[in-house]
């Protein structure tokens, strides 16, 4: 689908808050849940997590965190290979990345039953935002058709401005229209897409 060229510039001020989504092993080529292509996009959430660090704005960091007999694995009789399970390699962030020791780090998926998709899903994630009067989220990570897909989902729904970093996204596309149809979903609901180059 043909979509309206970015025209806005973004300056960071008080408020914005950068949320980087499952930049772990077992997402990245040679894990259990490869997303194709998203090691291409770790130069590029670095370079989002220097802009946010230069004007010291929050950083936070989602991860996978399942236990090792997760419902949504094929064992189980769920849709996935056993990924990111809590404290195994393939949890680990990428050694790639250039997560500051200040990032606030926000787990999902640690109960057996739990999708847990959404940063939102069972975390404190929302509380944390409030308390520190985050008002914009500007969302990055993997996979744009699951985690990052029902993180902005309910961001939108709980209020807060989400800009989806479109040049740091990447999607599963168990479909192969997935990555675009979530985008468009996202979009419908009222996240507005960003590039780094539009940050100043
Ligand atoms: C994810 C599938 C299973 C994601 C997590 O991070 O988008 N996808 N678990
Ligand atoms: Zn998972």
């Amino acid at each position: 689908m043909q979509r309206t060229p970015m025209t806005q510039t973004v300056d960071l001020v008080f408020g914005d808050a950068l949320i980087i989504v499952d930049m772990q092993n077992d997402f990245l080529p040679g894990g259990s849940l490869a997303v194709v292509g998203s090691d291409r996009i770790i130069p590029v959430i670095n370079a989002y997590i220097a802009k946010f660090r230069m004007q010291d704005r929050p950083i936070i960091t989602t991860r996978d965190w399942h236990p090792s007999d997760h419902d949504s694995f094929v064992k189980q009789g769920g849709p996935w290979p056993a990924h990111c399970i809590a404290g195994s390699n393939g949890a680990e962030f990428s050694s790639a990345l250039r997560l500051p020791e200040t990032a606030t780090i926000v787990s999902t998926g640690i109960d057996k039953t739990a999708e847990g998709y959404s940063a939102f899903a069972e975390t404190s994630l929302h509380t944390y935002l409030e308390r520190a009067g985050i008002k914009r989220l500007f969302v990055c990570g993997v996979a744009t058709d699951y985690c990052v897909l029902q993180t902005v989902l309910d961001a939108l729904r709980l209020h807060y401005r989400v800009f989806l970093l479109q040049d740091a996204i990447k999607p599963v596309n168990v479909d192969p229209d997935d990555g675009e149809n979530a985008i468009n979903t996202m979009l419908a609901n009222g996240a507005e897409l960003l590039t780094l180059d539009r940050i100043s």
